[in-house]
């Protein structure tokens, strides 16, 4: 262990190291210093779990040389078939950019080097094709930026504000709200229904840019989106489902915290956080406060948060369910330790109950609604928050609990695959980027929590860790 643990303590030196960025952009807006936004929350110290590590360490070079083997130099494994799938017409080399950085803090030198050589002799995004503005973003801008702030190559950056250029006309609508999807070469766009979280999940990637290239245009552009959503909110502080980015007008009033808002609210405390921009504080307080006020729902004694018209504040659903599962993680981050812990506990019923957790469920019946699992990472990174800013290893035996869950039922022999339904066990050919980026890193931060500075950096939602510039 003595050589790797060398290697994390380098990887984590790189991710604290000196920023050759230029200074902030003209058009920022009062800003508070990093180190004063934030208290080091974070206990220090933790102690290593050696066995663990191995663990997951195993787990990860199982999954990446099952991509190595089979689906090299594309998009994703298919684990079961033994090959590959790409989203679009061509690679965006989407498991390798997102696995970097979880090599990095790993110590894994030779497969992160192999993968660097991959992205940098072949990605590129003079491409005719049109992709998913939010994917793309957390996963591939995500996975440039942290690569460029860890081991400090501007080649990543070079690539970043490439990819930031073709999708900066995303955001040419009469409101400046972001379409869904956009073309690379020819910057056309497609889809003026769009959600909370395709709109909001661009701030930290699109800010950070802007702060690494010295040119404001990203991060104004995603700074005027957010601040129009927020403009939208029902008079009970809420946002619904869908919108029309066209004109502002709601086209689905449910409001909830799972998929299609979930990171919207995560991104506003991250933002001001890495940014130390007051205003997405004020949002971030106005969004969580409203969400305390009108989804949080207590049943037999346990915190959930439902599903509730944005205007009326009535409940239209007690669904919650995988995607419902980062919301400990923020709660922590944003200080509600108490109400972060209670609704941690409710994600672990929701895993014994099912074995594993199914996509959704009804927690007041029990019954299941969408009952697959691809390989999701939520709640073990709120188990990471948890544990990390809480010390209390009761989080970490729960983090290793679900991992060790997700490693029995979804293993196969070239990677690990999907389940299409965790009560029969049946599953999917496919292995997501954020296996690897995400489920892998947050499990491995909890065996290994001095692998990083958890203060010195704010994880986008795909786990990318992201360094504020001073
Ligand atoms: C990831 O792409 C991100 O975590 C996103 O915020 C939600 N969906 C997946 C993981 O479940």
């Amino acid at each position: 262990m003595r050589r790797s643990s060398l290697l994390f303590l380098t990887a984590a030196a790189l991710l604290a190291g000196a920023c050759d960025a230029p200074g902030p952009p003209a058009s920022r807006t009062a800003r508070v210093p990093a180190a004063l936004r934030r208290e080091a929350l974070s206990v220090k110290g933790l102690p290593v779990d050696t066995a663990f590590a191995r663990e997951v360490r195993e787990a990860f070079l199982h999954a990446w040389r099952a991509y190595e083997a089979h689906a090299w130099g594309h998009d994703a494994l298919r684990p079961l078939s033994r090959g590959w799938r790409d989203w679009y017409a061509s690679t965006l080399l989407m498991t390798p950019v997102d696995a970097y950085d979880t090599m990095l803090l790993m110590g894994l030198d030779d497969e992160a080097r192999r993968a660097k050589e991959l992205i940098l002799e072949n990605l590129s995004f003079d491409r005719d094709m049109t992709v998913q503005v939010f994917e793309v973003n957390i996963r591939i801008l995500g996975g440039l930026l942290s690569a460029h702030q860890m081991d400090g190559d501007g080649r990543w950056l070079e690539l970043a504000r490439d990819l930031g250029d073709r999708m900066l006309p995303t955001f040419a609508s009469p409101t400046g709200l972001p379409h869904v999807r956009v073309n690379l070469a020819t910057g056309a766009v497609e889809g003026t229904e769009n959600n909370p979280a395709e709109i909001g999940t661009l701030t930290l990637e699109f800010g950070l840019l802007s702060e690494l290239t010295g040119d404001p245009r990203y991060h104004d552009a995603v700074k005027a989106a957010v601040s129009r959503l927020h403009a939208q909110r029902s008079t009970l502080g809420l946002v619904g489902s869908a919108i029309d980015i066209e004109n502002g007008d709601w086209l689905n009033p449910t409001s909830h915290v799972g998929g299609g808002i979930d990171s919207y609210y995560e991104y506003l405390l991250k933002a001001w956080l890495l940014f130390g921009d007051e205003d997405f504080k004020a949002m971030w307080e106005a969004g969580r406060q409203a969400l305390e006020t009108h989804l949080a729902h207590e049943v037999d004694g346990r915190l959930w948060y439902a599903r509730v018209d944005m205007l009326t504040g009535e409940r239209v659903a007690t669904r919650f369910g995988a995607l419902d599962a980062f919301l400990p993680a923020v709660l922590a981050l944003g200080g509600d330790l108490e109400r972060a812990a209670r609704l941690q506990e409710s994600v672990a019923l929701m895993w014994e109950t099912f074995g594993v957790e199914p996509e959704s469920f009804d927690y007041v019946t029990l019954e299941r609604g969408h009952p697959g699992y691809p390989l999701r990472p939520e709640a073990i990174e709120s188990a990471y928050y948890l544990f990390v800013l809480t010390g209390d290893e009761r989080w970490r035996e729960m983090g290793k609990d679900l991992f060790r869950r997700v490693v029995a039922a979804t293993r196969v022999d070239a990677g690990f695959a999907h389940l299409k339904d965790v009560r029969t066990g049946e599953k999917d050919d496919a292995m997501e980027s954020f296996f690897l980026a995400e489920t892998l890193k947050y499990a491995w931060l909890l065996a290994v929590p001095t692998a990083l500075d958890f203060d010195a950096v704010v994880f986008n939602t795909e786990a990318h860790p992201l360094r504020p510039v001073e």
